[in-house]
This record gives C-alpha cells, structure tokens and sequence, in this order.
C-alpha cells in the first residue's frame, strides 16, 4: 500500500483503489506505532472513494529532517574518486566504501524538497549538477524502516570536486533534494531484485538513461539506519536517502528545463523539471 500527501489530505493506494485517511497531521501518521496495522485496518473499514487520487501528491514529508548516504555503491566511489583526483581526496572515497562506519550526512530540511512535479535546482554557483537517484527510508522515531520512497540527491559535482569539504555546499541548497510520489508501506525489506531507473529528457530527446539493482548496494539499509540513530533523535522520524549506483558519463550536466523521471516499480515514478 502507498500513502499520499495532498492539499486535501492524506489518502492510501492499495490494488488500485484509494482510501481517504482521517489523521490529523502527517507527522502523527508517521509516528503512528504500527503503522502498516493501521493502515491495514483502514483499508478494512472504509470504503474506497475510486481509482485515482482526487489531487496531486505533494512531497512526503512535514517536520522530518532528510539524510542521505553516500558511497554505497561502486559507481559512486568510481566517479567521485576520478572527480577529486586534481584536489587529492581520491583515496577518501575508497576508504568509506570499506570501512564499517558508512558515510552519512545531513541533506536538507523539509523547506529545501521539491515534491512530484515539483521544481529541483541547479546551485547558482555550480558549473557540473547530476541528480543521484536513490531509494530512500521512511524511518519513525523508534528507528523502525516504515516505509520506502524515491529521492533525488541533485549534486554540484564540480564543488565535491574541488575539495571534499565543500561536501555540504555541493549537496545542501534550496530544491536540492527531491521526494515522492508516495511512501510505499511495508513490513519486509524490499526485495534484492528490485531496480532503480533514471530518464533524463531535454526536450524529446533522451539525454540520458540508466537502471541498477538494489543487489549492487554495498551496505544493508539497517545498518545505516543504526548508525543514523547511533546518537541522534528524530521526534517526527526522518528520511535516509541510501545513495546512487547511477552515475552519468563526466560530460554530462543538468540544464534548466530538463526533466528528471526516477522510477521504482513497487513505489512509482518522481517526475522533477530543472528549474
Ligand atoms: O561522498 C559524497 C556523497 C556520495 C553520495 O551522495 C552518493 O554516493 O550517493
Ligand atoms: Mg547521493
């Protein structure tokens, strides 16, 4: 089942029919115990009100922070490895794909996401922008995964490059991050097959596409959640972007109007134009 966040409320996907939800504020929902049993029950008392969404899904998210983890993936580990070779951060990058401890960092606040259809954004500053697609957590305050949705980690590729520690800057600005359509509740992890697809389309034309299998992750979902919460709290839960398998070619830079489709089959597919 698939929960929405609407200007009308909140509804629920479940074989094809929708169901509207009486929850007061997103927030509650989420830190809701059992959740999926929740859900569930709603789905057995109420009748559905049809086969679409009465309205646009916004973004998933009310007061939860967003954190993203990066190199867990060998592509990612490659590029950034070539990207910061001229400003020696290169074997930084190898390290944290083999250590125990994963990388983990602060992604943006929930005024810096940019819903279904909505708009993400090149930094100002920024010469080289790729969107990372990623799966990402829906995790509650008992650091309980509850869900599974689509990220977008827009990355200022040329200002990681520079120096490592411009990390924040490549990857925290206004619409840098992107999720949605909805939150896919689940009890079982997602399974090792399941694949994550890019189109990036500038105009007709298909600049660029490419799809990767959650089997190519390096780290387990759990594990990252246990070091996000290893000594931070999060009251309203939060969101764990698990980072990119997908990296396009070195020529290749976001420009204004392109449109970005991320598409997990089990969840859907986050439809973002570059402002
Ligand atoms: O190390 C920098 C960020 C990595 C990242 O965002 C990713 O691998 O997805
Ligand atoms: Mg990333």
């Amino acid at each position: 089942m698939i929960l929405y966040r609407t200007m009308q409320g909140h509804y629920l996907e479940h074989v094809g029919q929708y169901y509207r939800l009486e929850d007061t504020s997103w927030d509650a929902l989420l830190t809701r115990q059992e959740l999926y049993e929740y859900l569930s029950e709603s789905i057995r008392k109420n009748s559905p009100i049809g086969d679409s969404l009465p309205c646009a899904p916004e973004a998933p998210i009310e007061n939860q922070e967003v954190w993203a983890a990066g190199v867990t993936y060998y592509r990612s580990r490659s590029a950034r490895i070539e990207e910061s070779k001229d400003a020696g951060g290169g074997d930084f990058y190898d390290r944290v794909y083999l250590a125990d401890r994963p990388e983990l960092f602060f992604k943006a606040t929930p005024h810096r996401v940019a819903g279904p259809n909505g708009k993400v954004r090149i930094r100002k500053d920024a010469t080289w922008t790729v969107p990372e697609p990623e799966l990402t957590l829906c995790i509650n305050s008992q650091a309980k995964i509850v869900g599974y949705t689509i990220g977008n980690d827009m990355s200022s590729r040329d200002i990681e490059g520079a120096n490592p520690l411009y990390l924040p800057q490549a990857k925290v600005y206004d619409q840098s991050c992107a999720l949605g359509p909805g939150i896919l509740i689940a009890q079982e992890p997602l399974p090792l097959t399941t694949r994550i697809s890019i189109e990036i389309l500038r105009g007709t034309n298909m600049e660029f596409s490419a799809s990767v299998s959650l089997a190519d992750m390096k780290r387990e979902p759990a594990t990252l959640v246990e070091y996000l919460f290893r000594d931070n709290s999060f009251p309203s839960g939060c969101f764990l972007l698990t980072g990119t398998g997908i990296v396009p070619p070195d020529s290749f830079t976001l420009h204004s109007n392109d449109e970005i489709r991320i598409t997990i089959a089990s969840i859907g597919t986050l439809i973002n134009e570059v402002a």
